[in-house]
């Protein structure tokens, strides 16, 4: 699961892309040659200092989420015959999150010259949805060609997905993303193996300069009224950025002393995993507190392949107390005398927040 940072030249995408995964990649102009940077950034889970307290573990693991960072945007990378690199990198991402200058800057010059967030909010769902119906096009164009030798058992097949595309690319055509499109589960199911980019969740950074950081709420929540499709964000990359590289009680200083709230960062990595449709379950095995990443919706017996192949194979049954029951409890030893330790069979849909042992036998 991986999420891409997308966004006009020199909006902040690698200087978030530090500040979220703590890294220290090169904040510079686009080079042909630039690799993307790829990172991890922890997921804040204000369970894991409550699960501490009950078991002690020696050793605490939060879940995490990927993020990539690449230079250049589809216009640029068209331009230099790339766009086919650029597109790989969005559809191989499961999101993406948009960064959105609002920061004026003169030593960073704007590619359009000024700064105008909404219309580089419009222009990327626009190159998205062009990128996009190229590929609904060329797709249509061999249906045809393919629904005319078609076998009348293959025919239904082919004429549902073509009149499901021909449907999405009147939308396309009048700039309608295809996540906003209002389609039926099973018709997204349909589009999923194209994975096209107008139909991942997209979440948006406001990059707010560090003399408006003051007001950077404030144009959060204009902007969160006027996009009510995404998930919006204000934060001030570069600050964000010098802060991720300090230690955490030099941070909170700093944070304090400028006013700055320090759940930005956590709420965009927040969003993104629930944008992910993510969940988390807890183990504890060997005095380690380890969060592990699912679906929502996952069976035990998948869950427990996470943790190893093996548990899936020979899965027999999991003991599991939900966060909350066990919050209040106190201990494993009370949840389990108020009878809140279950046991769950394989058919069981493992929740947020679940805290697991798997039995098995191979
Ligand atoms: N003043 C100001 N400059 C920023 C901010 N965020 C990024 N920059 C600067 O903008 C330039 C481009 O940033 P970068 O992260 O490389 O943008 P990218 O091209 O989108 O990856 C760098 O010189 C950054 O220091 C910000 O919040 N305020
Ligand atoms: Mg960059």
């Amino acid at each position: 699961m991986k999420i891409a940072i997308v966004g006009v030249p020199g909006s902040g995408k690698t200087t978030i892309f530090n500040a979220l995964t703590r890294g220290r990649a090169e904040v510079t102009a686009y080079s042909p040659t630039l690799a993307p940077n790829t990172g991890v950034a922890k997921v804040p889970d204000f369970r894991l200092p409550v699960l501490e307290g009950i078991f002690r573990p020696k050793k605490t693991v939060p879940a995490e989420v990927s993020y990539t960072d690449i230079a250049g945007s589809l216009k640029t990378f068209g331009r230099e015959g790339l766009g086919g690199e650029f597109l790989s990198y969005l559809t191989t991402a499961d999101a993406l999150l948009q960064v959105v200058r609002t920061f004026d800057d003169e030593k960073v010059p704007h590619p359009e010259g000024t700064i105008d967030p909404k219309r580089d909010i419009a222009s990327l769902d626009l190159e998205l949805a062009v990128s996009d119906l190229a590929i609904i096009e060329r797709r249509l164009d061999k249906l045809e060609t393919s629904l005319k030798g078609a076998k009348a058992t293959e025919r239904e097949s082919y004429s549902k997905e073509q009149l499901l595309l021909q449907k999405v690319k009147t939308e396309l055509e009048r700039q309608i993303p295809i996540r906003q499109q209002g389609l039926a589960t099973e018709e997204l199911r349909m589009l999923s193996d194209y994975r096209f980019p107008t139909a991942k969740p997209m979440l948006v950074i406001l990059n707010v300069g560090e003399e408006r950081i003051s007001e950077a709420s404030q144009l959060e929540g204009e902007m969160s009224s006027l996009y009510p499709q995404f998930a919006v964000v204000a934060l001030c990359g570069k600050l964000e950025m010098e802060l991720a590289q300090l230690g955490d009680a030099e941070a909170r200083e700093f944070r304090e002393a400028m006013g700055l709230s320090a759940a930005a960062l956590d709420r965009v990595i927040d969003l993104s995993y629930s944008l992910l449709g993510l969940v988390s379950f807890f183990t504890t095995a060997s005095a380690e507190l380890k969060a592990w990443t699912i679906p929502g919706g996952t069976p035990a017996p998948k869950a427990a392949g996470k943790v190893h192949t093996d548990m899936e194979r020979g899965f027999i049954r999991a003991e599991v107390v939900g966060y909350s029951d066990l919050e209040s409890c106190g201990s494993v030893a009370e949840a389990r005398r108020r009878g809140l330790l279950r046991t769950e069979g394989k058919n069981y849909i493992i929740q947020d927040g679940d805290i697991v042992t798997f039995l098995f036998n191979i």
